[in-house]
């Protein structure tokens, strides 16, 4: 049997919500990774220091009896974010990151940022602090295609930014573009991007042959088949400016499975061996630890961590749940169309 031992993984871009969602799935994670940066957009968001702390006791509250696990909290940032705030959440090492969402780029981004000129004087006060800024980099303007927001974000919004304050620290955050890639690859420093599992599988295919299947619809929406490889070459690559952020966005089904249904992609429990898997596909399980468990703590200044998982590639195919029961309703199981013979080892 081929085993594998890893360094203990993070998830550097994770939905957990709250309440019944909260306590449904937060397991999923803690199982497998020792801490994640926990997305702020909650209904009404995470925009305050004193949000984040209560929102950072409630996750403590519902990890099961036992788990270790460090949630990185993050502020969602809006036009009136109060630099002094944000720089007490950071001395006080309760905030990790500032995340921008363009306002409607994604699930509850209504209230993000319209014009970025209002957000200049927090971006200053990070870079002064050395605090990075995550982005969703997206364009959201109706006339650019919905295929092609990632690469005019990059020319329009990411690339003017980054010259207007080369010292902050940015990560793209679910990079879905060869463009993105390339991007980050050309950058002379201080950009990162974090890759999901499932936009290492996908291709925008899975949403649209056959049928509309809306668990593979997440957004940044999957893209070309060319897109894919390029993610996948990035991600195997050793790069240390290229990590895993699952992005794993738990929905209810009923909000999946309707006439509009809701962006996400729920990937928690498989992730490490949907990971695994591809990592073998491509010869490179020799470099799944780097992706899981090294570039990302190094980017964020923090120690990989101590401990280990190890995987065990197993004759017979794991049986994941299809769903995970949750107190709020069901909520799909990513399901990579293969079967997976990696399998974490529980303890
Ligand atoms: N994408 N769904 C969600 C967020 C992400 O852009 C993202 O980070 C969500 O449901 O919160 C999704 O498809
Ligand atoms: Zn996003
Ligand atoms: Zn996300």
């Amino acid at each position: 049997m081929k085993t594998l031992t890893l360094r203990r993984p993070d998830d550097w871009h994770l939905h957990l919500r709250d309440g019944a969602i909260l306590q449904g799935v937060i397991g999923d994670t803690s199982r497998h990774f020792a801490r994640a940066i926990i997305m702020p957009n909650l209904v009404p968001p995470v925009v305050t220091t004193t949000d984040a702390r209560a929102y950072r006791d409630r996750i403590i509250a519902a990890l099961p009896n036992g788990d270790r696990f460090e949630p990185l909290m993050t502020l969602y940032l809006t036009e009136h974010t109060d630099p002094d705030d944000v720089e007490e959440g950071k001395k006080s090492g309760l905030i990790t990151a500032v995340k921008l969402y363009p306002a409607g780029a994604t699930t509850n981004s209504h209230g993000g940022v319209r014009d970025l000129d209002k957000a200049m004087p927090v971006l200053e006060r990070m870079a002064k602090i050395g605090l990075p800024l995550c982005v969703h980099g997206e364009v959201t303007t109706p006339d650019v295609d919905i295929f092609d927001r990632e690469a005019v974000f990059i020319e329009t919004v990411l690339d003017p930014l980054r010259k207007r304050l080369p010292e902050l620290k940015i990560t793209m955050e679910h990079v879905t573009t060869a463009d993105g890639i390339d991007y980050i690859k050309s950058s002379k420093g201080n950009l990162a991007g974090s890759i999901t599992t499932h936009h290492l599988i996908i291709n925008r295919n899975a949403i649209l042959v056959g049928g509309i299947r809306p668990h593979y619809y997440c957004l940044p929406v999957a893209k070309r088949e060319n897109h894919r490889l390029a993610l996948r070459a990035a991600a195997i690559s050793g790069d240390a400016r290229f990590f895993l952020g699952t992005d794993s966005a738990p929905h209810v089904d009923p909000l999946k499975e309707c006439a509009c249904g809701c962006a996400g992609i729920y990937t928690s429990v498989n992730t490490m061996s949907c990971l695994a898997h591809v990592f073998e596909e491509e010869n490179a399980l020799d470099k799944l630890e780097a992706f899981t468990s090294l570039n990302g703590p190094v980017w964020y200044g923090l120690k990989p961590n101590e401990e280990t998982i190890t995987l065990e590639k197993r004759d017979e195919p794991a049986n994941f749940p299809p769903k995970r029961e949750t107190g709020a309703g069901p909520i799909t199981v990513f399901d990579p169309m293969f079967p997976l013979h990696w399998q974490v080892v529980e303890k």
